[in-house]
């Protein structure tokens, strides 16, 4: 009977109606979980590059996706993936850093300016860096970056016009320390909260303001929740594709390269949805109702330096890694 039961559990897809190929059959089945609704263009491509990987292995390779947070928040989904439970993650440089603290460099107050130089630097010896000490805490990152955005500060109040209107305001920020820090030298009242808590957050006014991308704001509808938003561009944020170490190692070697390239070429894609998204976007959210301004980065800044947060920065990176990030986008202080 024993011996009916295991066998029972080890084919549970011929008793579930399941169909016969790809799930049964894959030699390797892997979980992807990430934080984000299904019509960001993040889980758009990454799908895309899933069916292709399935079908160009011939359904060796079944990667499964869980979107959402249906798996957790992000601080659940990081500690998965670094135990194997689920074997790729997509967290933002911002929540990463939580493992790999030099992670969360280029989310710099105010250090990029534009695309060029984000890719150029992300592509090049900064991300190359960034990259080597996500290795060492036994995760293999993807070489290529996938975009969040530029974070803009929303809030259900007023128009943020610039530093001053930020003090005391109880803004949500990301799990991590970066972000309290910087909005702390800002004199906001920031709370880390996952992102699976924002809109419940935000509805029930437990918080007044959030920052993110314009494209988060319309994908996970902040907007129903929020009234202004100020274009403050004050973080460039990506998110790194990110494997479970023994999960990587553990393919061939023709399927780990028809995963890398599946997912770095399909993380290109999706930087070029954003470019195209960023083009109308801001016109799509005015008409569900937010209402924006542009404030001059001067006033954040100076606040920024006056604080001492860039110094405080620079000593907890270290010299080499904002050497890297200076090099690409000039002196920060
Ligand atoms: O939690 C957020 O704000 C988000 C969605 O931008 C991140 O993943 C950091």
């Amino acid at each position: 009977r024993r011996a009916i039961l295991r066998a029972l559990a080890a084919t549970p897809a011929l008793y579930l109606g399941v169909p016969r190929h790809a799930r049964a059959a894959a030699e390797f089945s892997y979980k992807y979980a990430h934080n984000l609704p299904m019509t960001h263009p993040l889980h758009i491509r990454a799908q895309q590059a899933v069916d292709h990987i399935r079908q160009a292995s011939n359904g060796r390779l079944d990667i499964a996706i869980f979107p959402n947070n249906q798996l957790g928040g992000d601080t659940d989904m990081l500690s998965q993936v670094r135990s194997g439970g689920i074997e790729l993650f997509t967290p933002s440089a911002l929540v990463i850093a939580t493992v790999v603290p030099v992670a969360a460099i280029n989310a710099v107050g105010f250090a990029f300016s534009d695309y060029d130089q984000v890719w150029k630097a992300m592509d090049g010896k900064l991300g190359a860096h960034v990259r080597e000490s996500i290795a060492k805490a036994n995760l293999y990152a993807f070489e290529k970056m996938w975009d969040n955005g530029f974070r803009q500060v929303t809030t259900s109040s007023k128009p943020i016009a610039g530093a001053k209107d930020l003090d005391g305001t109880k803004i949500r920020v990301p799990v991590s320390p970066l972000s309290i820090s910087m909005f702390k030298a800002l004199s906001a009242a920031p709370a880390s909260l996952q992102f699976s808590e924002v809109y419940s957050a935000l509805q029930t006014r437990i918080v007044d303001a959030q920052e993110n991308p314009l494209p988060i704001i319309q994908a996970a509808k902040l907007y129903e929740v929020q009234k202004y938003c100020s274009l403050t561009n004050h973080i460039w944020d990506g998110y790194w594709f990110i494997a479970n170490g023994r999960a990587f190692k553990r393919l061939p070697p023709d399927l780990q390269k028809l995963w890398e390239t599946s997912f770095n070429e399909a993380g290109l894609l999706q930087r070029e949805d954003l470019k195209k998204m960023n083009q109308s976007i801001q016109a799509d959210l005015e008409s569900k109702g937010l209402k924006f301004n542009r404030p001059a980065a001067d006033s954040f800044q100076a606040a920024l330096r006056q604080s001492g947060f860039y110094g405080e920065w620079r000593g907890k990176f270290g010299d080499q890694a904002w050497g890297l990030l200076e090099g690409a986008v000039g002196k920060l202080a």
